[in-house]
Formats: C-alpha cells, sequence, structure tokens
C-alpha cells in the first residue's frame, strides 16, 4: 500500500483526576494523533509517550522529533505490503519504540480498513470482550484511596492496581485487605521505586497475596528482580523492562518475572507486542495489556491486542470516563457489561475520531505528503 499523506496532531487533555505514581505528577495528558491517508482510507495512531520523561526517555516531544526527521522518511520511501514490514523499515532507527508504535499502529487500522476487518482479527485476536481492570494512583489519603476502589469494584473493574512506594505500601495495602478482604483481585505497582537492599521490606509484601508486584526495582534491571523473585511467593510483573520479545525471553529464562505487562508503546508496535504474546503463550506466562493513559485511539488499540488468547488477565484498559471528561472518539470506551469491554467487530479500530473534541484540545498540526 502506498501510504499518500501523513497528518500529525499534537492534543492536550486535562486529567479528570491528577494521576500521582513514584515518579511524579500527571495533571494533563500531552499526546499525538496520527491520521495516515492511503486509496480513501484513513488509519489512526497514538503516541503513549509521557509529556516528561519520568516512566521511559520517550516524551511527546522527542516522539514529534523523531516522527518527523526519521519515521516518516523511511515509511514514505519504502513498499509496505503488510504492517509487518513496518518493524524492519524502522530498523535502522534505535529504541524511540513509542514513537515507531504510533506510526505503526495507524498502518494496521488502515490495513484492516482496506481487508475490510477489525484490526482484533486482523491481529488474530478471538474475544468477543475483554476483561478490564483499572489503575489507581497514590492518593491524598488511604480514605480516598479506600472510597476509589470500592466505587471501581461496584463498576465492576476485574483488576485493581495500586500504585506503591516506599512509605506507601503496606499501610494501604493492609487497610484494602483489612476492608474488602483476600476475595478481590488486587496488584501493586511500584513503577522502580525499590532496591534490593528492601528485600526483606518487599518480602512483607506477601502477607497481602497480591496477584503480582509490578516493576519493584530498577526500570533497567532484569538481574535483580531474578533475585528478588526467588524470595518473593507474590509472582513479578515486569513493565518497564520489557522493550522486545528478546527482552520477554530473556526475562522469563532468567526468572526475572512470571508475568507480563504488555504495552504497545513500549514495545514499538503492535507487531512486536504479538510476538511476545506468542512468546509468553510457548512459555505459559500470562500477559495483560497495560496502559498509558491513552486517549481514544490508544484505548483501542489496547483492546484490540487485549482479544488476543493469552491476555488472560484483566488489563488497565480502563473504560474512557476513568481518566477523560470527554475521550477523542465515538463512540467512547465503555464498559459493555460490568468489568467487560466489547471488541468492535467494524473494520480496523472499530471507532471513529470525534473532530470537535479534537479540536478542543489541539495545540498544533503538520502534513507530510508523499510525493
Ligand atoms: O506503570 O503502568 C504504569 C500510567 C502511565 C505510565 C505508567 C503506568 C501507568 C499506569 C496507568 O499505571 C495505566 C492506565 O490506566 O493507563
Ligand atoms: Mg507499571
Amino acid at each position: 500500500m502506498k501510504i499518500e499523506r501523513i497528518e500529525l496532531l499534537h492534543l492536550r487533555m486535562p486529567l479528570l483526576h491528577p494521576f500521582v505514581t513514584s515518579i511524579g505528577s500527571l495533571m494533563e495528558k500531552d499526546f499525538l494523533i496520527i491520521k495516515m491517508f492511503s486509496g480513501g482510507h484513513v488509519g489512526y495512531g497514538e503516541s503513549v509517550a509521557m509529556p516528561n520523561p519520568g516512566y521511559s526517555e520517550e516524551t511527546t516531544g522527542t516522539s514529534v522529533h523523531i516522527i518527523e526527521e526519521f519515521l516518516i522518511p523511511l515509511l514514505f520511501n519504502s513498499t509496505i505490503n503488510h504492517p509487518d514490514d513496518v518493524s524492519n523499515i524502522f530498523a535502522p532507527i534505535r529504541r524511540n519504540n513509542m514513537a515507531k508504535a504510533a506510526l505503526e499502529g495507524a498502518v494496521w487500522d488502515l490495513y484492516s480498513k482496506k481487508n475490510g476487518v477489525s484490526l482484533a482479527h486482523a491481529l488474530g485476536g478471538t474475544r468477543k470482550s475483554i476483561d478490564v481492570g483499572v489503575s489507581i494512583g497514590i492518593e491524598k489519603s488511604l480514605d480516598e484511596l479506600l472510597l476509589k476502589i470500592e466505587r471501581y469494584l461496584a463498576d465492576g473493574y476485574k483488576k485493581i492496581k495500586v500504585k506503591i512506594k516506599p512509605g506507601y505500601d503496606l499501610e494501604p495495602l493492609a487497610k484494602i485487605r483489612e476492608k474488602f478482604g483476600f476475595g478481590i483481585p488486587l496488584m501493586a505497582d511500584a513503577n522502580s521505586a525499590y532496591s534490593l537492599q528492601d528485600l526483606t521490606h518487599l518480602k512483607k509484601l506477601d502477607a497481602f497475596k497480591l496477584m503480582m508486584i509490578e516493576q519493584p526495582l530498577a526500570f533497567d534491571d532484569m538481574i535483580d528482580h531474578a533475585v528478588l523473585q526467588k524470595e518473593l511467593s507474590t509472582p513479578i510483573c515486569l513493565d518497564e523492562s520489557i522493550h522486545s520479545a528478546e527482552d520477554a525471553r530473556k526475562a522469563i529464562e532468567l526468572g526475572s518475572c512470571r508475568i507480563i505487562n504488555l504495552k504497545i508503546g513500549r514495545v514499538g508496535g503492535l507487531t512486536e507486542a504479538k510476538k511476545i504474546h506468542d512468546l509468553c503463550d510457548n512459555y505459559n506466562v500470562p500477559v495483560w495489556c497495560g496502559g498509558m493513559l491513552e486517549a481514544g485511539v490508544g484505548r483501542a488499540h489496547n483492546i484490540a491486542i487485549t482479544s488476543l488468547a493469552n491476555f488472560t488477565i484483566a488489563g488497565d484498559t480502563s473504560a474512557s470516563d476513568r481518566y477523560w471528561k470527554e475521550d477523542i472518539i465515538q463512540p467512547e470506551v465503555i464498559m459493555s457489561a460490568p468489568g467487560k469491554i466489547a471488541v468492535p467487530t467494524k473494520p480496523g479500530i472499530g471507532y471513529e475520531l470525534n473532530e470537535q473534541v479534537i479540536e478542543k484540545y489541539l495545540l498544533g498540526k503538520k502534513t507530510f505528503t508523499n510525493n
């Protein structure tokens, strides 16, 4: 397929509530939307990078730079027969996975639309609906945390993920178990806030019988996580450390984790995400879809990949109204049943853009023509 034109939209949307983690606090999300035109169809992608380089080294600004200066020229100069070709086309560019994934996601959407199939179907997904959970930031008070959990459980969310950090871990977890019991599916995400020196402390988390603890140690580590996993009965789930199927293989073989949080942006796109899904399936390691506070387009891509069979644990892809007053897609992402989101069956991502909402939050737009 020949890509005729790409539009790069820069938006800034306020979050309904500030999102606080051990990394920092976010009040609004700066992100990019890709519109990719070919043969009367338009494919959509979203850059999920954060406005600042706290979670990973990529930011919205670095994504713009890499997309404009390097990735679009590569795409315009290549023949694309299948979306899987895109990762090879981008291979000369090191890392910058979120920038790559934004464009690659648009190619996948375009390809699905040209073939008249849903993105989920094009990826090999089989689920008609996906189970979803919710990620809850560090709250001002434990009362507020408990209230939020109560509300999200009432909404039907099938996994409660709470952010923890040193000084905010044993007490919130104890309170949650005290109030809601051991029957609720509960996990904790540390976003790399601990080190092996905290081993004795981290072992105390086993008492809470968490589904898993996500990325307790350094963002770039696999070795210490393997040491820690041997000492914990709680499964470790890696997020920040996994950027490719090769990373996933190494982490599994080293024993650094028993579960993988899969984020399309972090691994450079849907093709690599699918590879990781398949690899984990072979190793009997469950995967689930993580989130990056996506707007609707990113959320739609997450829903599509989660329709694959080995996404056996509820992901972080909540309904649009978890984060946004209004989302940039129509319809918005809603629960089709408690804790479930129906996988769209229409061609491509299965959602239209809401241009009125986009107009409201648009900071700028650039057009690139392939001639
Ligand atoms: O560590 O999973 C994370 C959000 C931004 C960056 C990193 C993370 C998160 C979340 C929220 O936990 C996931 C979501 O609901 O989008
Ligand atoms: Mg995480």
